[in-house]
């Protein structure tokens, strides 16, 4: 009887611990989902071939930050707030999504992503095609070393990576 209810016991904590990975933001020490009615500040970001504008932003924080990001390059790009470590992992799913159609180097197959469930709406990130434009809404820790970075295989080895510097001004 208790074999059982530890067994029990040890598959809940299993699951619960792949969500965890499932869903960046919740306990990686990144940040979490913002509220769009408390946000604290703007900013756009523009992506380009293999860079962002601004490629540094400050950030105080606590801050809740709505982030529109637009494509104005000529392939597929991401804007994807993490670390290495987060990012890593995504990079995976990123080639599996090349691998099977569901995206190219320039567009996005929707409906393909859809059916094999990766829907890739993750609250850190927004996946865009060259032209269009997406918003991320952000609330960050209070200290950390996070960044943003473009996780379409190759791009952020060829420097897509950009930095959040923690304001400590109080
Ligand atoms: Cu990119």
């Amino acid at each position: 009887m208790i074999k059982t209810l530890l067994t029990g016991t040890a598959l809940a904590a299993s699951l619960a611990a792949s969500i965890a990975v499932a869903s960046p933001g919740h306990g990686d020490g990144i940040g979490e989902p913002g509220d769009a009615a408390q946000v604290d500040r703007t900013i756009t970001v523009e992506m380009d071939e293999m860079k962002y504008s601004p490629e540094i932003i400050e950030v105080a924080p606590g801050e809740t930050i709505r982030f529109e990001v637009v494509n104005v390059g000529r392939v597929v790009h991401e804007f994807n707030i993490g670390t290495s470590e987060t990012w890593n992992g995504h990079l995976g799913e990123m080639q599996t999504m090349m691998r099977e159609g569901m995206m190219s180097a320039r567009s996005i197959n929707h409906d393909r992503m859809m059916e094999a469930g990766m829907m890739h709406d993750d609250a850190n990130s927004v996946l865009l095609e060259p032209g269009d434009a997406g918003e991320v809404i952000w609330t960050f820790p209070e200290g950390g070393e996070i960044g943003f970075a473009c996780n379409v295989p190759g791009h952020r080895n060829a420097g897509m990576v950009g930095d959040f510097h923690m304001r400590h001004d109080s």
